[in-house]
């Protein structure tokens, strides 16, 4: 027997197929236009712009609805630069050691290396912890589902959100990017899931200038 009292699907809305295809047209050209950017610019974003992207990435689908992701973000200069010397301790053993010949390989096109100033100029940098247990008011632990699943769909919904509202960001992924915990002050439970950076973009930044694959390279339809 389900728990949960069950109540009507009121706020659901239906379009007409015509408008449905302009909505949707629409959103696809909006999201088409977003870029990962590297290079930031100081200036400030308003604290309820962030708080709001957040809503709108706790709205994401979770295994058992435990909605298994923490969000620690962090505006302070201090704690910036704590992360910033730590990442960048562990990007210079990645490039300099850890990174196979085929990863470096790889990131050569885009031309990033070990230094992360981003990640003190931005404004604002998101901390995304995957919770693999939850904890109940007296201690108890409750186990999460889907954890990963569940972080990576917030963290997408949150990208976009972020998009929406005129933002850019970068998803940066030190590695192993334990030091989050420590400084965050977050509990061995979570995972560092990834480091998101927000902000506008500099004025001169620049991108690298790469294609997305075509409809018929990522999809397929089986019609029968
Ligand atoms: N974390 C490193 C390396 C890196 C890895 C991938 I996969 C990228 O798409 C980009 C960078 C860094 O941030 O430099």
């Amino acid at each position: 027997m389900a728990s949960y009292p069950s109540i009507p699907l009121e706020k659901y809305r239906e379009y007409p197929i015509e408008e449905m295809r302009q909505r949707l047209n629409d959103f696809y050209e909006n999201v088409d236009r977003r870029r990962t950017v590297r290079e930031f610019s100081d200036r400030a974003v308003p604290r309820d712009i962030i708080e709001t992207a957040l809503k709108v990435a706790n709205t994401a689908p979770s295994g058992a609805n435990l909605q298994p992701w923490h969000f620690a973000v962090v505006s302070g200069p201090q704690t910036k630069q704590k992360i910033r010397i730590a990442a960048e301790a562990e990007e210079r053993e990645f490039y300099e050691h850890r990174a196979s010949e085929e990863w470096l390989a790889a990131l050569q096109p885009l031309g990033t290396d070990a230094d992360k100033p981003f990640l003190e100029v931005a404004p604002y940098l998101i901390a995304v912890f995957l919770q693999k247990f939850g904890e109940l008011p007296d201690g108890r632990k409750v186990k999460h589902y889907y954890p990963s699943e569940s972080t990576g769909l917030a963290t997408g919904m949150l990208i976009t959100a972020l998009h929406e509202a005129g933002l850019a960001t970068l998803t940066h992924t030190p590695s192993p990017m334990k030091f989050l915990n420590e400084i965050l002050g977050r509990p061995k439970s979570e995972r560092p899931f990834l480091l998101l950076v927000v902000g506008y973009p500099a004025d001169d930044a620049e991108v690298p200038d790469i294609r997305r694959k075509p409809l018929e390279a990522f999809a397929s339809f089986i019609d029968d």
